[in-house]
C-alpha cells in the first residue's frame, strides 16, 4: 500500500492522524535508536523528516538509522533539494503556494523531480502555505516570501481551493517551527467547509488541548516538533496522539 493511502486509512480510522517532525540537527547519531523508538511507542502516525537548514554533516546516516528503527513511515518534509534522500517511504513534494517566489513554487521542484523519479520515491504533492504566526519564521525567512495574514482567513480559502484544482493531494497549513501563535482555528474550519484534500496543520503546537482544539476545527493531521525537541519525553507525545485521535 502507498504510504498516502495509509495516511486517508489513518484519518478514517482515527478521525486524525499525528506526525513527528524531527531535525536531524535535534540529536546525535547514537540517540537515534531510542529516540524513534519513543516516537513509535507513543502513538504517533509517522515521522516527518526535516528543517530549513541543516547543519549536521551526518545526515545521510542519520536519515538511514530513523527508517531502520522506526515503525511508522519515515516522510521527507524537505527544506530544499539536498535534503532527498533514498531511505525515506516518502516525501511531501511541497510547492509553497502562498508564495510569489517562482524558485518555491516551482523552481526548485523541477530539480528534485528527477532525482526522486530516478529513485522511484513516492511523492505526496503537498500545497505549503504559510501563515502569519506573530514573527518572523525560519521558513518564511528561507523561502523569501509572505506568509498570508493570520486574519484573513478568506486568501487562505482561496490558496486552499486553487491547491485542490491544481491537483494537490494535501494541504500543509504552516504557522512556522516555534510560531507565537499556531493556525487560527477559524481559518482551519473555512478553508474545510471548501476543499476536500487532506489538510496538515503544523507549527507553534505546544500543548495537546490545542491539538484537539485544530482537529475539531477540520485538520486530517497534526504536526509537532519543536516542544518534544524541548520536553522529548514519550508521555507528552502519548497525550498529543491521544488527543488528536478520535
Ligand atoms: C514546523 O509545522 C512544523 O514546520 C512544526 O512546528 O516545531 O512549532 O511544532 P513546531
Amino acid at each position: 500500500m502507498k504510504i498516502y493511502e495509509k495516511l486517508l486509512k489513518i484519518r478514517e480510522e482515527n478521525k486524525a492522524g499525528y506526525f513527528v517532525l524531527i531535525d536531524p540537527d535535534s540529536f546525535l547519531t547514537n540517540e537515534i535508536e531510542k529516540k524513534v523508538e519513543k516516537i513509535c511507542n507513543s502513538g504517533a502516525d509517522a515521522i516527518l523528516i526535516g528543517g530549513s537548514l541543516i547543519m549536521s554533516g551526518e545526515y545521510n546516516e542519520k536519515i538511514k538509522l530513523v527508517k531502520k528503527y522506526s515503525s511508522v513511515p519515515t516522510i521527507l518534509f524537505p527544506g530544499s533539494t539536498t535534503q532527498i534522500n533514498k531511505h525515506f517511504d516518502a516525501v511531501l513534494f511541497l510547492s509553497l503556494i502562498s508564495s510569489r517566489n517562482p524558485e518555491m513554487l516551482i523552481g526548485t521542484q523541477v530539480v528534485s523531480a528527477p532525482i526522486l523519479k530516478a529513485m522511484n520515491m513516492e511523492t505526496i504533492s503537498t500545497a505549503y502555505m504559510l501563515i502569519e504566526s506573530g514573527k518572523v519564521t525560519t521558513a518564511e525567512f528561507m523561502s523569501n516570501s509572505k506568509p498570508i495574514p493570520s486574519n484573513k482567513p478568506d486568501i487562505a480559502v482561496a490558496h486552499a481551493i486553487t491547491a485542490e484544482m491544481l491537483g494537490f493531494k494535501m494541504i500543509y497549513l504552516e504557522a512556522g517551527s516555534g510560531a507565537d501563535n499556531p493556525v487560527p482555528n477559524e481559518m482551519i474550519s473555512k478553508i474545510k467547509k471548501h476543499v476536500n484534500i487532506p489538510i496538515i496543520v503544523g507549527g507553534g503546537i505546544t500543548e495537546p488541548e490545542v491539538a484537539k482544539q485544530k482537529v475539531d476545527a477540520g485538520a486530517d493531521f497534526v504536526v509537532t516538533g519543536n516542544i518534544l525537541e524541548k520536553e522529548g519525553n514519550s508521555h507528552l507525545m502519548a497525550k498529543f496522539a491521544k488527543a488528536i485521535h478520535k
